[in-house]
């Protein structure tokens, strides 16, 4: 296996903790290159489930290196409830390492995260509440804390003393609020850092160092390709890079180092949060879709939209991660729906038909999908072992997606297993 990057080529939630847990068993290294505890990533392990958020989802292999690179943006407080649930269930983090150059999300980020989203009122985002926006601002404004200053107290307490009182002032005169105690804040974030020393490395020196030596390294994408803050649909994105491009910054390797790019969708579209969704159903066939499956927030728990299968977006996502394959899991939640529908195009209201995802909302909002309806199949996909195994009309409707889509299918999921993932030459 090459150095492979795999992301979400929708709006997140795609099944990528699936596809990377799979990977992941034939590879050296895992790495999260943006992003935060925003992510949930299901991964089920001998009747197990595991519910990974800030850590790779490699990390149920002990053999397998797990990093965090210098893209992501570190909640200190949640990664070590993290690695404490985990050890307490017997799965080792010593192979976990965090790069000194990863933003912190301080308890500062995650109130003005709920306070932003309240001034927006109607127009919110509907983010996670992590506050991962805030943070992602500090950095580009070259105020953010970082890894390395947590682990280090001297520079922490002079850092964050600055950050904290400035972020005081903004909370008192802008939004009335009372302000943060920050000696405290401090004195339990450096207990924090305390515990996370020996995690931290450089991760791009060790990611170079892996590929270089030949070692088969995973990238896992976090939310998806339409949550991008560039390519996604502005303004409701997340605020980090989830295509491909984004490992490169992100973790710091150059794209001359990554050969292939795997995209994960479901059979079907979902998305959670606000902003538009053209193949949105709001029908008894979306409720459907929804119950079967269980389409909830693995990190909020909150009912995600659902929607028919949309090539328009796929075809983006194909273009702006440079695809080389597809994942489609959940193939096994569209059985017994009857006939299916897929968005091969979306017609504006002047009547003009256009195949490329528009570049803003407001263009968007005037998109209608053309739908293409195909045959449906029925019966419990859930226990085929090959793809072969599948009804001949459940093949058609994935040779179908390929074509519209315009890159292969390698894998299909019949379900959340390991086993459950059939593999196509
Ligand atoms: P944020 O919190 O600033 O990143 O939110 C901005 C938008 O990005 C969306 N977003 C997500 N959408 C789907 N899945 C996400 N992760 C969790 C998961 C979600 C959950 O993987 O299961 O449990 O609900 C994710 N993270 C961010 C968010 O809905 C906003 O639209
Ligand atoms: P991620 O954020 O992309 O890793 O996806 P999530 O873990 O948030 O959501 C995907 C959900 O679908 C999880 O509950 C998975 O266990 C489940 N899942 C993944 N692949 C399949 C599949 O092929 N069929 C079914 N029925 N469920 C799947
Ligand atoms: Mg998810």
């Amino acid at each position: 296996m090459p150095t492979t990057v795999v992301v979400g080529v929708q709006w997140g939630d795609e099944g990528k903790g699936k596809i990377i847990d799979i990977l992941a068993s034939r590879a050296d290294v895992v790495i999260r290159s943006q992003g935060g505890n925003n992510a949930g990533h299901t991964v089920e392990n001998d009747g197990e489930v595991y519910k990974l958020q800030l850590i790779p989802s490699g990390i149920l292999y002990p053999k397998t290196e797990c990093y965090i690179g210098c893209g992501v943006v570190v909640d200190p407080k949640d990664i070590l409830r993290e690695i404490d649930g985990l050890q307490a269930r017997g799965v080792s983090c010593d192979h976990l390492h965090i790069d000194p150059r990863a933003h912190l999300v301080m308890p500062w980020h995650i109130q003005l995260d709920g306070l932003s989203e309240k001034l927006r009122g109607s127009g919110d985002i509907g983010t996670t509440h992590r506050g991962i926006g805030p943070t992602y601002m500090d950095k580009a404004e070259r105020s953010g804390l970082r890894m390395y200053d947590l682990i280090h107290p001297e520079i922490f307490t002079e850092k964050a003393k600055l950050a904290g009182e400035m972020k005081n002032r903004l909370l008192k005169e802008y939004y009335g609020q009372e302000p943060l105690e920050i000696d405290g804040i401090i004195q339990e974030y450096l207990a924090y850092g305390q515990r996370l020393k020996p995690y931290v490395e450089d991760v791009s020196v060790l990611a170079f160092e892996a590929i270089k030596a030949g070692k088969k390294v995973l990238f896992e994408g976090a939310q998806g390709t339409l949550l991008d803050i560039d390519v996604g649909t502005y303004p409701y994105v997340t605020s980090s890079h989830p295509v491909s491009g984004g490992v490169c910054t992100g973790c710091g390797v150059g794209p001359t180092m990554i050969d292939e790019v795997i995209g994960v969708a479901k059979s079907y579209t979902t998305r959670v949060g606000k902003g538009p969704f053209p193949t949105e159903l709001f029908d008894q066939v979306g409720d459907t879709i929804r119950n079967r499956g269980h389409e909830f927030g693995t990190v909020t728990g909150r009912p995600r939209r659902t929607g028919w299968f949309d090539s328009v977006i796929m075809r983006h996502s194909v273009r702006c991660n440079g695809l080389t394959g597809l994942a489609i899991n959940k193939i096994d939640t569209l059985s017994d729906m009857g006939d299916l529908k897929i968005c091969v195009a979306y017609k504006k209201k002047d009547g003009t038909v256009i195949k490329d995802f528009p570049a803003c909302l407001e263009e968007l909002a005037q998109c209608e999908p053309v739908y293409e309806t195909v045959a449906g199949f029925s019966g419990d996909l859930s226990q085929c072992k090959s793809y072969d195994e599948l009804p001949k009309s459940c093949k058609q409707y994935i040779e179908k997606l390929e074509e519209v889509c315009g890159c292969p299918i390698k894998m299909v999921g019949v379900g959340p297993s390991r086993e459950q993932n059939l593999e196509r030459e």
